[in-house]
């Protein structure tokens, strides 16, 4: 397994379902008869995770530690930090899973540390992930007829994307696969959050996530991508199996704004939400482009998402930010002083909307001016947050002359 990042969700039904999943495949392993588990870094979506998720998770490694399995572990380019204790440390320590390839140096070389696993024979080392693909040092200074001369079944685990698998959208930096150490038998591969199989004349794998519970990755999920683990079977021929385990169907849709107005794409978001079959499915919606007319915030999303709620949906995954309002065309004037900058702009601007109001046709720029010097206004010493909020819109309210208007 390889890219759990536990905790990486926050959304309790997620949450629930991440947990579900990593309990079935942990299962799995026992059902299966395999030795041991290998998470190829990234158990954890940060170093210092939420206690919550720990235990839980937890309770689900010791279950299997109880079987007189073990789980190797490499550090991710997640769950490391170079300045604080990791929780792979504290649970290293605690004995619920074993850190392969800790760091010595012999004569200026690194020897990465090798376990055995007492159940199969096997042997494990491997090169912990680090922030910024910094282990790609590691790589070069690597102790590698040390490796070479280990006897037996050798995994080799580590963290770090290859060079020849990058698609064109992906951005590590990563390492040729010659630079992986020669003549394991397994490389257990973590950090490309999809399956890649390499086999040229070693066996590469990277599982990708079990579970997907954020951003592109769950985005891909919903557009069809598999996730799961691998099971491998050792001996003179090595056989990979990908044990499916994708926890979640979903649905992907687009609406592009682009020259509709806030109202109408409340209505595509209403039409979207009779259409789609949401029950028990996780939807990732993207609204981008730049509106005619109205404002983003205009653009209904809490409805939205409640209207899903409704039908089922497990979970909503809005993705607006590239949603914009018509962009006001940039002015450029010059002036003296930035009081004289400040009247031309305004001035320039007053002439790209169309207003009804006499008092803004014509004294717009005196206005806004005045409101401008109102909300420059700093707030006094000791005074509190909510007393200056208040001061400062009664102030704005009386520049703007509403305020019988809203009284009455
Ligand atoms: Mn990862």
């Amino acid at each position: 397994m390889a890219d759990l990042h536990l905790g990486a969700t926050s959304d309790p039904r997620l949450r629930e379902l991440e947990l579900k999943t990593l309990e079935r495949a942990f299962d799995r392993c026992v059902e299966e008869g395999v030795d041991f588990v290998v998470v190829a870094g990234d158990l954890f979506h940060v170093n210092v995770p939420d206690l919550a998720v720990v235990r839980d998770s937890v309770r689900i490694f010791v279950k299997f530690v109880a079987t007189g399995r073990r789980i190797y572990v490499v550090y991710g380019s997640h769950d490391f930090s170079p300045n604080a204790a990791s929780i792979i440390d504290i649970l290293d320590e605690a004995g619920v899973i074993v850190r392969v390839g800790r760091p010595s140096s012999v004569e200026g070389r690194l020897r990465p540390g090798v376990v055995k696993d007492e159940r199969s024979g096997a042997l494990l080392t491997g090169i912990s992930g680090r922030r910024a693909s910094l282990e790609r040092e590691a790589f070069e200074n690597l102790d590698r007829e040390y490796l070479s001369s280990l006897e037996g079944f050798k995994i080799f685990v580590f963290h770090t994307g290859l060079d020849e698998v990058r698609r064109e959208n992906e951005r590590f930096e990563g390492i040729a696969s010659t630079d992986l150490p020669r003549g394991f038998d397994y490389y257990a591969g973590g950090h490309i959050h999809r399956r890649v199989e390499v086999v040229k004349g070693a066996r590469v794998v990277y599982p990708g996530p079990l579970f997907t519970g954020w951003g592109a990755d769950m985005e891909a999920t919903v557009k069809g991508e598999r996730r799961g683990f691998y099971i491998v079977e050792g001996g003179r021929e090595v056989r990979t199996r990908f044990v499916d385990l994708t926890a979640f169907e979903g649905v992907y849709e687009e609406i592009d704004a682009t020259g509709l107005s806030s109202s109408s794409v409340n209505e595509r978001l209403k039409a979207l939400v009779q259409r789609l079959d949401a029950r028990d499915k996780v939807l990732v919606v993207k609204v981008f482009g730049e509106l005619a007319s109205g404002r983003t915030s205009e653009v209904d999303f809490a409805s939205f998402r409640d209207a899903l709620t409704r039908k089922g949906a497990i979970y909503l995954h809005l993705s607006r930010n590239q949603l914009r309002a018509r962009e006001v065309a940039a002015v450029t004037v010059g002036g003296e002083e930035s009081s004289e900058i400040e009247e031309r702009v305004l001035k320039e601007l007053a002439g790209t909307v169309r207003l009804k109001e006499p008092r803004l046709r014509e004294g717009s720029v005196t206005l806004a001016k005045d409101l401008l010097a109102q909300l420059r206004v700093a707030k006094r010493e000791g005074e509190t947050e909510g007393d200056y909020e208040a001061r400062t819109s009664s102030a704005a309210v009386e520049v703007l002359g509403i305020k019988r208007l809203m009284e009455g």
